[in-house]
């Protein structure tokens, strides 16, 4: 099944358009946890148990996992095998490379851990992108305008009269012959997603930056989904993941991220009203 049909069947059999962050730090595994060989596994399965029919992607990080060395790895393919089939898997590796090492990060992450989707920088151009996008059954996310400060250095210069992120839209959408691109855009800068969404109408979003970054949600609901509210999803990590460090963390996650489910279907419908 292509990816887009993929993502749509899913958003719209659970009506969710979240994104659980799976950035699951060694250092923050709760006490409960502490005597379990696998402490990363083991609170992620917990997560997962817990907040599986909420969500319709979980997005996992794998720097959060590299940084553990072998046993990281282990962890992380762990994961990626015990996440339901209803669910996509999002790795955000963030990677950019020239063509014969983007095909080998290709294979790592698609056909080696199975990822539905991944997250790749566009700063080396087309061919970097190429060996991603030909997996024409996989998604990949662009990376366009970043939720961080440091987006302003070099996102937000100015080429011609356009934003260089503007720039990376315009040209994604050229990349786009498999259908299977997508873009990520900071939920911290709403008026640019606006802006981002009018260049690709059609194309997916994850949007970061929801929770702990503190992106207006509302705002990054009305213009970064799609004219069907959907085609966008919104991640939160350390908001739902770590929302206790007690016994009870892995019901903490599930309350915070049926919350946010539940936010972000309201300003949906808000936007219907509109
Ligand atoms: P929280 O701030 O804890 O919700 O985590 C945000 C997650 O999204 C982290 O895994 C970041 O690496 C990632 N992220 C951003 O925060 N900003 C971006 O612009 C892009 C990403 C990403 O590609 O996922």
């Amino acid at each position: 099944m292509k990816f887009v049909e993929k993502l749509i069947e899913i958003t719209r059999k659970k009506d969710s358009l979240l994104c659980i962050g799976l950035d699951t730090d060694a250092e923050k595994i709760p006490k409960k946890l502490a005597n379990e060989k696998d402490r990363v596994f083991s609170f992620n399965k917990k997560i997962i148990d817990e907040t599986n029919d909420l969500a319709a992607a979980y997005k996992i990080n794998t720097a959060f996992y590299e940084a553990n060395g072998v046993n990281g790895w282990i962890s992380l393919s762990k994961t990626v095998d015990y996440i339901p089939d209803d669910v996509i898997i999002i790795a955000d590796v963030k990677r950019g490379d020239i063509g014969n090492t983007a095909k080998m990060y290709a294979k790592a992450f698609f056909s080696e851990l199975g990822a539905d989707a991944v997250t790749v920088n566009p700063y080396l151009g087309g061919d970097s992108l190429t060996p991603f996008i030909e997996y024409s059954n996989k998604g990949v996310f662009i990376l366009c305008l970043t939720s961080n400060p440091g987006a302003q250095d070099f996102q937000k210069l100015k080429i011609n009269e356009k934003y260089l992120y503007q720039i990376i839209a315009e040209k994604v959408k050229i990349f786009n012959k498999n259908g299977n691109c997508g873009l990520v855009v900071g939920a911290t800068f709403p008026e640019e997603l606006k802006n981002i969404r009018e260049i690709v109408p059609d194309m997916p979003f994850l949007i970061p930056g929801i929770g702990a970054q503190g992106g207006d949600l509302e705002k990054t609901i009305v213009y970064g989904t799609d004219s069907n509210n959907e085609l966008a999803l919104i991640n939160s990590s350390r908001g739902i993941i770590y929302k206790s460090s007690g016994d009870d963390f892995a019901q903490a996650a599930r309350k915070a991220a049926e919350e946010l489910k539940n936010r972000i279907n309201l300003f949906r419908k808000k936007k219907n009203n509109l």
